[in-house]
């Protein structure tokens, strides 16, 4: 396939105001007649060629300003139709009808069925999946949409922006008239055609305008909605609040859909759903679910500013709005928890936030930028765009983002978005333009400064180390600070030849100091007294010198994970300990925490190598029994002190990547602190119970209910003898689901032959629900006896399908991802080249991210490499490869 590059960026020639699109819909055929306005853009050479994109298409007519053309007056290829326009330079029009086969679309990109009813996915190259167009960001046009239909089958037609009217139809049929007010590009466009159950409200926005919210959902999921609802007026009123951004729309609609390639879209006033980000009702749904469908309604909901109003000009700038709606997002959930809680216990809600992002990023994004397909934030190239919608544009483009944040305060970056919309409204532009807007209040906050050194995180990839010395001198009271900065060759980086010189970042540093009984030590800083400072290192290496410090202090770094960043520090165990128990800002507390338990399961993992005995887990112990016991810390905060690195985190670690050596290493340490806690973790178990009240997924309860589960997982894996009961009896008395997985989930772990009474309640019980199904076959797969014989078992049940995405996530997925003891195996790596190849022929963008799941082969132990290696190859070697997984695999063998 051939490689794009971001420097060979183009504008097009024509300009398309406006798009008139008819659609004939059946689930069979749809049939698009589509007219299409243009005029010259300013720079167009007279007659310049006409290009416009088409994938999978049949094509009917083409009509040049109403006249049909012959075949011989446009050029035909695989994706593109190619037409000469008359050079007179006034506006024209070209219409063309087309027919696409949705039921044939496995693909869920572009038209197809799902659950009987028609929706469209079009990011980021869907739409030409639809009718011919020109499908790049930088083409916005006013579009207006008549869809005709069997009421019967669809009796609900919607589209972007406002419904006009509808009708009924002399052939039996029905139609509607959709108007978006808003120029967009192609890949916000939606429909959505079939049978739904809606709630719906009517809210006043901020300026006065009367808006109706609306929630679509399969026929009897009604119920399961309102949380998605109140979700959504929340993110209304919080954009509103916190960035003065107000809905533009008289109408904002968001439907379920059960099959959808990603979490959700932020189509222009339609956003479509995955509906495990919609339905919620207690008994279905986890704590973790509700947050995850505010956190997802949030960000489709932001993207109606950040993405839609102001859009990208190419998809080399996908982080411009990718990485800003996550920041927001975050901010909003964050916002969310602390609502309404006094200061002290807000700032350790927002922390539990911060805590989570950051484990995400460190478990998904990490991994990426030390691996093969390492991007920067703004890539410069690729193969197939839907490879690039990652966890470096998401998640590492909002910690860039975030950054911003820092440097600038929350009323300077407030100050900054103000200036982006102002200049930008309306248009598809490029990510220099939001530093830009940043850098000019920036330059006003700090005169002779600027975002020359910043704009480098968004051309560099990999992930920066930070190498901190400290040196204290009691004679002058003084502390100096060095830090130091590196950043290897990553990904294609790594490839060229010299390497790529890769110059130094702009790293907020935020420090603050304790002293040995871990008290906070303040220091001057611009004239005042401060706990914690932002240090800006812009070069290699820098050195600051503190003064006034009367004790030798121990460093708090990175404090709220001010940069993605790694650390590299001569912090002892002692100094760990104490910040574990004493650093007043959360997150550097827990990560002290995180970090005291990696270096124990290395050693762990060393000692196996070398046959010497295991080191006892100590000072881990004392720690956690700390934590566990104070009851000064809220639950929700405590269960992510007391949580193990996740085993993955751990692979990540070793060198060379051990996964079993790994899982042994982790289950063995788990179970001492099961075992050796559990007075408390039984005492902790029975404090949390439930206090019977109806269900509220508020940060308080759950976060009870998240340290009680954790409690339950720790007694059974330590062994305490009445353990699996207590479990089953959670199981059996659970109120809901977040207590009925965590007793499920726990028995599968540690006591597989007692789950076998509550998995066949459950199945019988969920049978019917699919989302909750999921959780059925998830738990199952990621249990350590799941074998790949067991995985394929699942997969044999009449319940599977490959083709529903979210229930080839739940089984293979998390079998490959989440089960590293069994899928490192010569049967495991049988069944991932399998599965992506299965995968490949029906859905390349699912079966990709499969794919990457052995981004880091060449990182790991000779067996594991040469397994991992050889099934690569074997994915490589296959006939009809798709784009997507041809890119990913030929980079990880290059
Ligand atoms: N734009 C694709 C889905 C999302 O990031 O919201
Ligand atoms: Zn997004």
């Amino acid at each position: 396939a051939p490689t794009i590059f971001r420097q060979d960026y183009t504008p097009y020639p024509y300009r398309l105001p406006q798009v008139r699109l008819e659609f004939d819909l059946a689930a069979e055929s749809a049939r698009v007649r589509s007219e299409l306005r243009f005029e010259s853009a300013p720079d167009t050479a007279p007659g310049a060629p006409l290009v416009l994109h088409g994938e999978d298409l049949e094509l009917i007519e083409v009509r040049l300003d109403g006249r049909p053309l012959s075949a011989d007056e446009y050029q035909l290829t695989d994706d593109t139709l190619s037409l000469v326009p008359p050079g007179h330079g006034k506006p024209f029009t070209v219409g063309v009808v087309s027919l696409c086969r949705p039921a044939d679309n496995t693909s869920l990109m572009g038209l197809y069925v799902s659950g009987g009813n028609l929706f469209t996915q079009c990011e980021a190259q869907g739409f030409r999946r639809i009718t011919w167009f020109p499908d790049r960001p930088d083409v916005m046009a006013r579009f207006e949409v008549l869809l005709r239909a069997d009421p019967a089958a669809y009796p609900l037609l919607l589209s972007n922006g406002n419904l006009i009217e509808q009708a009924g139809l002399p052939d039996g049929r029905h139609q509607a008239l959709w108007r978006d007010p808003h120029p967009k590009p192609s890949y916000l466009f939606a429909l959505v055609a079939g049978d739904f159950d809606c709630i719906e409200r009517t809210v006043t926005t901020q300026g006065g305008r009367e808006a109706l919210l609306q929630v679509y959902s399969d026929k009897g999921c009604q119920e399961q909605t309102r949380w998605a609802l109140d979700c959504l007026e929340n993110a209304l009123r919080w954009d509103e609040r916190r960035f003065g951004l107000e809905l533009d729309l008289d109408r904002f609609m968001v439907v379920a859909a059960r099959d959808f390639n990603m979490g959700a879209m932020e189509n222009k006033g339609l956003n479509v759903f995955n509906a495990a980000y919609v339905l919620a009702d207690p008994d279905t749904a986890t704590d973790a679910a509700y947050r995850g469908i505010e956190a997802v309604i949030g960000h489709e909901y932001f993207h109606n500013w950040t993405g839609n109003r102001v859009t990208c000009r190419d998809w080399f700038q996908l982080s411009l709005k990718e990485g800003l709606t996550v920041f927001r997002d975050q901010e909003f959930s964050a916002d969310m928890l602390a609502d309404g809680l006094p200061p002290a216990e807000a700032a350790s809600a927002r922390a539990v936030k911060r805590i989570d992002d950051v484990h995400t990023l460190r478990l998904a994004q990490f991994p990426e930028d030390a691996g093969p397909m390492a991007h920067p934030i703004r890539p410069d190239s690729y193969q197939e765009i839907g490879n690039f919608y990652t966890a470096t544009v998401y998640e590492k483009g909002a910690e860039v983002i975030r950054m911003q944040h820092t440097l600038l305060g929350e009323a300077g970056f407030r100050a900054g978005m103000d200036e982006y919309f102002r200049r930008h409204d309306g248009q598809a532009v490029t990510c220099d333009a939001f530093v830009d807007a940043m850098e000019s209040v920036y330059a006003r906050q700090h005169p002779g400064q600027d975002f020359t050194i910043f704009r480098r995180w968004y051309a560099q990839a990999g992930t920066p180390r930070v190498r901190v010395r400290s040196d204290y001198d009691a004679a002058a009271r003084t502390c100096r600070i060095t830090l130091e900065q590196h950043c290897a060759p990553a990904g294609l980086e790594a490839r060229q030849s010299p390497p790529a010189e890769k110059p130094p970042l702009h790293i907020p540093v935020a420090l603050g100091l304790i002293d040995a009984d871990g008290r906070p030590m303040p220091m001057q800083w611009d004239g005042e007294a401060r706990d914690t400072v932002i240090l800006e290192l812009r070069e290699t290496s820098q050195t600051w010198t503190l003064k006034d410090i009367p004790r030798a202090p121990i460093l708090s770094l990175l404090r709220g994970f001010s940069a993605p960043v790694i650390l590299e520090t001569d912090r002892t165990a002692d100094d760990l300990a104490l910040l574990a128990r004493h650093d007043p800002d959360p997150f550097a507390r827990w990560d002290a925490v995180q970090e005291t338990a990696h270096r124990h399961l290395q050693a762990c993992m060393r000692a196996d190598r070398d046959g010497s005995p295991q080191p006892a887990p100590d000072t881990l112990l004392d720690i956690w029994r700390t934590a566990l016991n104070d009851q000064a810390l809220s639950p929700a905060y405590r269960a992510r002190l007391l949580a193990l690195p996740a085993v993955r985190e751990v692979i990540d670690r070793s060198e060379p990547m051990d996964p079993r050596a790994a899982v042994a290493a982790w289950t063995r340490t788990r179970q001492a602190l099961g075992a050796q806690l559990a007075e408390a973790w039984r005492a902790a178990y029975g404090a949390l119970a439930d206090d019977g009240g109806p269900y509220s997924p508020d940060p308080v309860s759950s976060g009870r209910r998240a340290l009680r589960n954790l409690a339950l997982d720790h007694l059974l894996a330590g062994q305490a003898p009445d353990a699996a009961e207590q479990a089953l009896a959670q199981y059996r008395q659970a109120r809901n689901m977040t207590e009925s997985l965590g007793a499920l989930n726990a028995l599968l772990q540690h006591a597989p032959q007692a789950a076998a009474e509550p998995l066949a309640d459950f199945h019988a019980r969920w049978r019917q629900d699919p989302l909750v199904l999921d959780r059925w076959f998830g738990a199952q797969a990621g249990a350590p006896g799941c074998t790949v014989a067991g995985v394929r078992a699942l997969m044999a049940l009449p319940d599977f399908s490959l083709r529903n995405p979210n229930r080839a996530r739940a089984v293979v997925f998390r079998f490959c991802l989440d089960n590293p003891g069994n899928l490192h195996t010569p049967e495991g790596y049988d069944f991932w080249a399998e599965q992506v190849l299965a995968l490949n022929a029906l859905n390349p963008e699912v079966a990709a991210r499969l794919s990457r799941a052995f981004d880091n082969w060449a990182r790991h132990e000779p067996v594991a490499r040469a397994g991992m290696q050889a099934a690569l190859q074997r994915v490589l070697d296959a006939p009809d490869l798709s784009r997507n997984v041809r890119e990913i695999v030929s980079k990880a063998l290059a």
